[in-house]
């Protein structure tokens, strides 16, 4: 609490210099006490100067996904309450699972700056190097039955693709169920996971990986970063991950306020302007077999309906489908 109190005086004075005294009075601590918080920032990244009659100054900011960063002017009630970050782990998604169990409340936030063993979906692997992108999981407690989980993979694909479309100049659309595609090339993938009671889920676990500054050989075939995509079209390279987070969490907290006072009508209209798959046609992978069939709308419940060789109308609520070129 104390280094956040120190680091907001300087973030709003960084222009000038606070004095010792100042920093001291504010704190209510010593001089020494200050020297040690202070040490204790510069060993999170922040770079600040310290001159002898004049006193302190925050010269740069680390781009770290660390909650000091993620809090600061982060316009959200509930998604990013607590905020808890890690620079290696396993997988945010568990231990994001382990605190829910716990009784952590919704809106809770783990970070990683890299995951050893990141989760995709149907045991599959996630890559996620070291500080290339956004590897975070949320913990949330809608009144949702089972059945319905795919809702929030949903809502969480429109707020993500919303949230890239407002940090950079990509126009990235929507892959059912889960992926933000920039021309073909993955950028982003969401994995729910849920605990539930027979008929009400205990609580639900949103993992999303975002590829942020990713350079494209530490990436799998068919994906790409947001980086990588802005440098082909000549634009910026070095992009902040503090500022998409905190903007992927004020999307989400927007959508999931938005389906809680008006059901999940209007978000199955976003997700249909931001998809480009309806009326493609489209390779189905269900239990094993693989059909082609045509994309033919998204049902109320968040399944994609196709419409198979023979005419008939068939509903995937899980599985994998790729758009045939
Ligand atoms: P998915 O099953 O749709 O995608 C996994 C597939 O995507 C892999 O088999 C591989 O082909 C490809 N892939 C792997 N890594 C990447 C990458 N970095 N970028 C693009 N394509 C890739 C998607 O599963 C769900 C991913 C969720 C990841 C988040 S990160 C935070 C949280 N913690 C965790 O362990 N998982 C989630």
């Amino acid at each position: 609490m104390l280094d956040e109190k120190i680091l907001n005086v300087l973030r709003h004075n960084r222009d000038s210099y606070v004095s010792g005294e100042e920093l001291c009075k504010l704190a209510g601590i010593s001089r020494a006490a200050i020297w040690k918080h202070i040490e204790k920032l510069r060993l999170e990244g922040y770079d600040i100067e310290a001159l002898p009659h004049l006193g302190y100054k925050l010269v740069a900011i680390p781009d770290s996904l660390i909650p000091s960063e993620i809090k600061w002017k982060l316009k959200t009630k509930v998604f990013g309450i607590n905020v808890v970050s890690y620079r290696k782990v396993d997988s945010t998604n568990n231990i994001a699972y382990e605190l829910a169990e716990k009784g952590m409340k919704e809106g809770t936030v783990i970070l990683a700056d890299e995951q050893l063993k990141g989760k995709g979906r149907h045991g599959r692997h996630w890559s996620s190097p070291s500080r290339g992108g956004i590897y975070m999981s949320c913990i949330l407690r809608p009144s949702i039955a089972p059945n319905q989980i795919s809702k929030i993979t949903l809502l969480a694909a429109i707020a993500v693709a919303q949230a890239i479309r407002d940090f950079s100049s990509l126009e990235v659309t929507i892959k059912w169920p889960n992926d933000i595609m920039m021309d073909r090339k993955k950028l982003c993938g969401i994995l729910t996971e849920m605990k539930a009671e027979q008929d009400s889920a205990d609580f639900v676990v949103l993992g999303i990986g975002i590829n942020v500054n990713s350079s494209i050989k530490h990436l799998p075939k068919g994906a790409s970063s947001i980086m990588e995509e802005l440098r082909h079209r000549g634009g910026k390279v070095n992009l902040s991950r503090v500022d998409l987070a905190r903007r992927v969490l004020e999307r989400l907290e927007e959508y999931y306020n938005l389906m809680k006072s008006e059901g999940f009508g209007p978000i199955i209209d976003i997700w249909k302007d931001l998809s480009v798959m309806i009326g493609s046609r489209v390779k189905v992978s269900l239990h094993g077999k693989t059909f082609e069939a045509l994309a033919h709308d998204i049902d109320p419940d968040g399944a994609l309906v196709v419409r198979t060789e023979s005419g008939v109308l068939e509903k995937i609520s899980s599985g994998d489908v790729a758009v045939i070129r």
